[in-house]
């Protein structure tokens, strides 16, 4: 049919890489720029028949590759309700990725059938890419892919992950009971800006906060959010380079500073001044400071997700809802031990600890009223239930007090971004708590001790045999490393270790963290050489 020679005749542009697998990961496709054309011209087609699939709702489709360097580049499908890829499509995606590209077109009329799509339905895709040099190209890709499967489409040209996560939310709730704001970049500020000042009545924020913005697509962004609010705080933007595009996540960015537990090193930041990183796309995001003695100071995601916990407890309390709404954090095996510990011992709350990579702690997260969710690298954000909006906006308050910290709550679930960990949302968010507790990140870190921890990559030859269990935290294969493990870390006060293959990367992680430095070091050697 038609759709069939449109395809073929646009496929003909482009060459595949020989001898390169492609595979829909943990976040997507991410690979050299140079490689990714037909894999992007496969994720446009995919991205059509999805929305057919779901009688013409609106598919989200990001070119990025987040913290990974300068000449990287990525793809990622985006569902419905701003949430990934539902895990049954990825192996379509991967599918359609590895197809030959004289035999696209058939790939595709096959999974026409097999997913069963009706290709009457309409199909309507909206993109965005971050700043990297071959986005411009790789959008042409997608264009081409769209325009031979007649999709309707939207390019929304620069945005940040969450940014296109709010507007596929946004485009499909629109109308109904759940509508989640204005399907613009616009409507995204005034929705992030009006709830913050709502979340900040009687609450002042002290000091500024300075912000490296990775030289990626969160740098402009920032600096359009911050027009939005009205001096509401100070912020001092850096690392916003984005017309030289070697320096995107080079030397700054929120992955170098949590890899590296160092300020980037163009950071001028004196002892006890606030400074927080953004990742190449903004859906990642840290915290730190140099502390009395020079010593750098890290507050990750573990860090904002017992922050913003205790803050929603608190809160929820205060306003007189706590018997009705089930709050819970949902962390990964990398979280620190510590942070676990004050969860339970301390706020009290249930955990749930799932494999990494974000779409498994949103799930996880979606069981409880009010979910919080971040791993360890900044990557998280809040869920609130059908359940707990309702208790929230009819809970009729009986004190000054308890309205005020229903409206607060109220606002909280305007300000954070639901469909999606969003660093410029979570920072607004963080801002907000430290400015009510009063505190500085001296008080946030005063909380608890991190255990010292260690992370090591490990090159193996073939990482497919390390198969994981228990949420990652243990290894059924190989044989009797599991027991070493155990063993090894037994030795050490406090010591607990993991090894797990990366999804990302071509190598095993361990992880140890002990009671002191030397003795995470020790034990996370000492793994990974068995590991090896
Ligand atoms: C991906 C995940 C991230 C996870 C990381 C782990 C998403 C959007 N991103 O970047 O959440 O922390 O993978 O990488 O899910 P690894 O498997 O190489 O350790
Ligand atoms: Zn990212």
């Amino acid at each position: 049919q038609a759709i069939h020679k449109a395809i073929s005749d646009a496929a003909l542009q482009y060459e595949k890489p020989e001898g390169k697998v492609f595979e829909y990961g943990t976040a997507g496709f991410r690979m050299k720029a140079d490689l990714l054309n037909t894999v992007v011209f496969a994720v446009g087609l995919l991205a059509g028949l999805r929305s057919k699939k779901l009688s013409g709702q609106w598919i989200g489709v990001m070119v990025t590759a987040s913290h990974n360097p300068a000449e990287d580049n990525g793809v990622k499908l985006i569902d419905p309700m701003g949430e990934m890829l539902e895990a049954e499509w990825e192996q379509y995606a991967t599918k359609l990725a590895n197809a030959p590209l004289d035999k696209i077109a058939d790939v595709y009329n096959e999974l026409v059938k097999e997913i069963d799509v009706n290709m009457a339905n309409p199909a309507r895709v909206v993109f965005a890419r971050d700043t990297r040099a071959s986005g411009s190209r790789l959008v042409g890709v997608l264009n081409a892919a769209l325009t031979a499967t007649e999709v309707e489409f939207i390019d929304f040209k620069y945005m940040t992950t969450p940014q296109l996560h709010y507007v596929v939310r946004c485009k499909n709730t629109l109308g109904t009971q759940y509508e989640y704001g204005e399907p613009t970049e616009q409507g995204y500020y005034e929705k992030l800006a009006a709830s913050f000042k709502k979340v900040m009545k009687g609450a002042k924020v002290q000091g500024s906060l300075t912000v490296d913005c990775a030289n990626g697509v969160g740098g402009p962004k920032l600096r359009d959010l911050i027009k939005y609010l009205d001096s509401a705080i100070d912020i001092k933007v850096v690392n916003d380079d984005v017309i030289n595009p070697d320096s995107l996540n080079f030397d700054c960015g929120a992955d170098y500073v949590k890899t590296k537990q160092r300020a980037p090193p163009s950071s001028k930041a004196a002892p006890l001044d606030r400074c927080a990183s953004l990742d190449g796309d903004a859906d990642r995001l840290v915290y730190y400071f140099l502390d009395d003695s020079n010593v750098f100071r890290l507050l990750d995601g573990d860090r904002i997700a017992t922050l913003a916990a205790s803050f929603i407890g608190d809160l929820a309390r205060n306003a007189g809802i706590a018997q009705k709404l089930k709050i819970g954090v949902v962390q990964t095996a990398y979280a620190n031990g510590a942070s676990t510990d004050y969860i339970e011992k301390v706020l009290k709350l249930p955990i749930i600890c799932t494999n990494t990579g974000v779409k498994h702690l949103h799930h996880a997260a979606l069981r409880f009223d009010v979910g919080v969710y971040f791993e360890a690298n900044g990557h998280g954000t809040v869920t609130f239930s059908e359940n707990a909006l309702k208790v929230i906006k009819n809970t009729e308050p009986q004190s000054p007090a308890q309205q005020h910290a229903l409206e607060c709550l109220q606002a909280l679930t305007d300000l954070i971004n639901q469909a999606v960990g969003d660093a410029l949302s979570d920072m607004l968010l963080v801002e907000a708590i430290l400015a009510h507790k009063g505190w500085s990140p001296k008080e946030w870190l005063g909380t608890y001790t991190d255990l010292p921890s260690r992370l090591v990559r490990v090159e193996v030859n073939d990482r497919s045999i390390f198969k994981a269990y228990d949420a990652e935290r243990k290894l059924e294969s190989p044989a009797g490393l599991q027991d070493q493990i155990e063993s090894l870390q037994s030795r050490y006060n406090k010591g607990r270790s993991f090894a797990r293959a990366s999804g990302t990367e071509d190598a095993v992680r361990v992880y140890a963290e002990a009671a002191s430095r030397s003795e995470a070091d020790d034990l996370a050697t000492r793994v990974a050489n068995a590991v090896r």
